[in-house]
């Protein structure tokens, strides 16, 4: 089910580096031809608002409720009638993830300088002021993208949240209820039944009961990705999620069936999902496909998952040891990253680049997914080796605060003149000096 892609051998001494990133491909995904789509409907909504977005839900969702705020009442009567087993797993995912992000967040930073220690610069975090938190509602319900969302948003502080999902047909044009009852039981009041890349645009410039945000979050389809990528410097963004990726590095101490459970667990939110196994070990290469075809077979959503295995971006890759596995998958830079091998915890302190790494046996993404108490928001397409998946920081931001006496002013005026002096920017350096000529009140 699954192409192979054999890099054994590929590393001598002097073959120079191989481009592993290049040896595994990913999918296709045209953000440029998703760009020129999404910029009328931005446009729409920038100048006609609430209208052009009813005209936009009806176009791509097949209905536009009445108002596009969804009332109190709708997210009341939707906790009410909440099946209690979601409702348990939901409590404990917001537990877990609360627990790890008040232990995350940042304090404010002060740094003294001067012989009398009469200079400061503090690092003050302070919350964003307004977040739209985006949570998928098409092909299947992300509630969990709520907790996601909404609990690093609530620990950093953020004084103003508001989350929108596209409006379900079935529903009556409100967002699906499992999404509203999970806005309850975080107590997020303003919600919105708006999807797609207007959904950005409404949060981007503000839309009839819709105050514009400063920062908008969550995962989404390709336009809305396209849309965010558009409308950022409007608004601040967190890093860009598209399919969704696992990679697997297991050598011969991996249980196959654990292996395929997971690549299936990915393979099954998108054709366009990929998943890649990183081995030395043919036995265990084989073990996997035998499992994939029984478990394949077994499962729901059997057609997407076959088509997500098959396509170009999925594959197994043969490697010449551990070690030629650690640089493919560090090379690749998944969004998840399981380490299945002997000594999973030492390889896993080794890797630079990935999303998030899942170590050992009992570890597997879908796990992360719900409960772990990670983040399941987390950079795709090669993303994470520059940026890191949503956490209690992306609702931060520093302001330096700047504190210095007369004394110390005087300590580092020289510096600054002479710097100044070589800008050619003598006033600069004069607006220290014209503090320092006289004693201060003479
Ligand atoms: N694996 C997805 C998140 C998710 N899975 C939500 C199930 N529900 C991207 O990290
Ligand atoms: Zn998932």
């Amino acid at each position: 089910m699954m192409r192979r892609i054999d890099l054994r051998g590929g590393t001598t001494p002097d073959s120079g580096p191989v481009d592993y990133r290049a040896a595994v491909p990913r999918a296709e995904v045209d953000v440029e031809a998703a760009l020129h789509a999404v910029r009328p409907i931005c446009e729409a909504v920038r100048t006609r608002g609430v209208e052009a977005i009813a005209e936009l839900s009806q176009r791509f969702d097949g209905v536009a409720p009445e108002d596009i705020r969804v009332p109190a009442s709708a997210l009341a009567d939707a906790l009410e009638t909440l099946d209690p087993d979601v409702r348990a797993g939901l409590e404990e995912s917001i537990r877990r993830l609360r627990t790890s992000c008040e232990a995350e967040r940042e304090r404010d930073t002060v740094t003294t300088y001067g012989r009398a220690g009469g200079a400061t610069v503090t690092h003050r975090m302070v919350p964003v002021g307004r977040v739209g938190l985006y949570v998928p509602g098409g092909v299947a319900p992300l509630v969990s993208s709520v907790v996601m969302n909404v609990v690093p948003a609530q620990v950093a502080g953020v004084g103003s949240i508001a989350l929108t999902s596209s409006p379900q047909k079935d529903h009556g044009g409100l967002p699906h209820p499992t999404i509203l009852a999970a806005c309850a039981l975080l107590g997020v009041e303003e919600v919105y039944a708006v999807g797609g890349a207007q959904a950005i645009a409404m949060f981007a410039y503000g839309a009839g009961p819709c105050e514009r945000v400063d920062l908008v979050t969550g995962p989404g389809s390709i336009h809305t990705v396209a849309a965010k990528r558009l409308l950022k410097g409007v608004i601040g963004i967190d890093s860009e999620a598209g399919p969704t990726e696992i990679a697997v590095l297991a050598d011969d101490t991996a249980d196959a069936a654990y292996v395929a459970a997971d690549l299936i667990s990915q393979a099954e939110h998108d054709v366009l999902a990929a998943s890649v196994l990183v081995t030395p070990s043919e036995r265990l290469a084989d073990d996997v496909e035998a499992e994939l075809e029984k478990q394949v077979f077994a499962t729901r959503h059997s057609d997407r998952i076959r088509t997500a295995l098959s396509a170009v971006q999925s594959a197994i890759v043969l490697v010449d040891d551990l070690e030629q596995g650690l640089a493919v998958v560090d090379a690749y830079a998944a969004e998840h990253l399981e380490i299945q091998t002997e000594d999973a915890a030492a390889w896993a302190a080794r890797v630079r680049n990935a999303g998030a790494v899942f170590v050992g046996s009992f570890a597997p993404v879908s796990l992360g997914d719900y409960c772990a108490g990670s983040n399941h928001v987390l950079p795709t397409g090669g993303c994470a080796c520059h940026s890191s998946g949503l956490s209690v920081r992306a609702f931060l931001k520093s302001v330096h605060v700047v504190e210095y006496d007369r004394d110390a002013l005087g300590e580092v005026a020289d510096h600054v003149v002479a710097l100044a002096e070589a800008e050619d920017l003598p006033a600069h350096g004069a607006a220290v000096r014209v503090r320092l000529v006289t004693e201060p009140g003479s």
